[in-house]
């Protein structure tokens, strides 16, 4: 695959997708991440994008925003703290080349501050409340602090000197934002890469999320708890949307390991060998793949991509 074609793989929605190769030459990339509860397989989707951009000579740097953890009501420092060095940890055994920046480390500064009065000026209270609709903890009563955190986001953009964000969609309001304000500031051009959130394993409407119980597969989940939640997950035959076994083929499994076994008795037709994601939909979209073979063999295959990572975390 050509460097293009593995940066704008499996996106949601890409800005500004017409800079890509004039940005290329210097890039740099960051994702910010808050720092509470599991890394999961939701994680996973926008850390294995980073590793597509580092695979195309890409820089990448990783925030672990401290301060929006706090702001969006996490826990107290103490809290954030630990999470803060545990998460610090986990990054450092997916296998990133990276740069890891804690958020308090530059954000504690006149001038960032200046910045995000300056944006807040031109931005209504129900634009950044709205902005927030998928990431804020208790929407429905919103603290000043949660509509302070998207102007911050915008201004890490900034601070960091990117010229590539990586985000889940749900957060692409607060980033829609800054695209909208950023001249207040002088924000400068980049590339923004949504990639698609994984549905939670306990059925339609739900999110992979550590804050819905058995909801994801974290990384430290070791193989029989992996087997658990596969073998429990809404998997529907023939139902392709909200599923979430076959989100995380497309986005996990196939990225990382680049095929799918599967491993069925003669009688009920034999192996089968998958070597794109389109041809594991389609037969599991036709019905010649029965959600209970899919589901053994994606309990190995996430094993075999976790494994490693697990290791590194102990
Ligand atoms: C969440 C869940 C999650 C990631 C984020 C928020 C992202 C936070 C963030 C903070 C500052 C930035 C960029 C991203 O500059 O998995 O609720």
């Amino acid at each position: 695959m050509n460097k293009k074609d593995l940066i704008i793989r499996n996106c949601a929605e890409i800005i500004n997708e017409d800079k890509i190769d004039s940005f290329m030459k210097k890039g740099i990339v960051y994702c910010g991440y808050e720092c509470s509860g599991e890394i999961h397989l939701g994680h996973l989707v926008t850390i294995l994008k980073l590793l597509d951009l580092q695979k195309a000579g890409i820089k990448v740097k990783v925030l672990l925003a401290d301060w929006h953890t706090w702001l969006n009501q996490k826990g107290d420092w103490d809290f954030v703290n630990k999470q803060v060095k545990a998460w610090e940890k986990g990054f450092k055994s997916v296998g990133l080349n990276a740069t890891i920046v804690k958020g308090t480390s530059f954000q504690k500064k006149p001038d960032y501050f200046e910045d995000i009065l300056k944006m807040s000026l031109g931005l209504t209270v129900n634009r950044g409340v709205r902005a927030m609709q998928q990431v804020a903890r208790d929407i429905d009563s919103a603290k000043i602090s949660q509509i302070i955190y998207p102007l911050m986001q915008v201004e890490d953009v900034k601070k960091l000197g990117v010229n590539f964000v990586v985000s889940g969609t749900d957060q692409r309001k607060i980033y829609m934002m800054g695209l909208d304000e950023g001249s207040e500031i002088g924000l400068q051009e980049a590339v923004y890469l949504y990639t698609p959130l994984i549905p939670g394993l306990v059925g339609p409407g739900t999110k992979m999320s550590s804050s819905v119980a058995n909801s994801f597969i974290s990384i430290r989940d070791k193989k029989e708890d992996i087997k658990k939640k596969v073998n429990k997950a809404y998997c529907k035959p023939g139902d392709i949307k909200n599923n979430s076994i076959l989100s995380i083929a497309k986005l996990i499994v196939f990225p990382k390991l680049e095929k799918l076994e599967i491993k069925r008795d003669k009688k009920f037709g034999g192996n089968l060998k998958f070597k794109s994601y389109e041809e594991l939909e389609n037969n599991f979209e036709e019905g010649k793949l029965h959600p209970a073979d899919f589901k053994s063999a994606m309990i190995e295959a996430i094993e075999e991509v976790i494994a490693p990572i697990r290791k590194g975390w102990n």
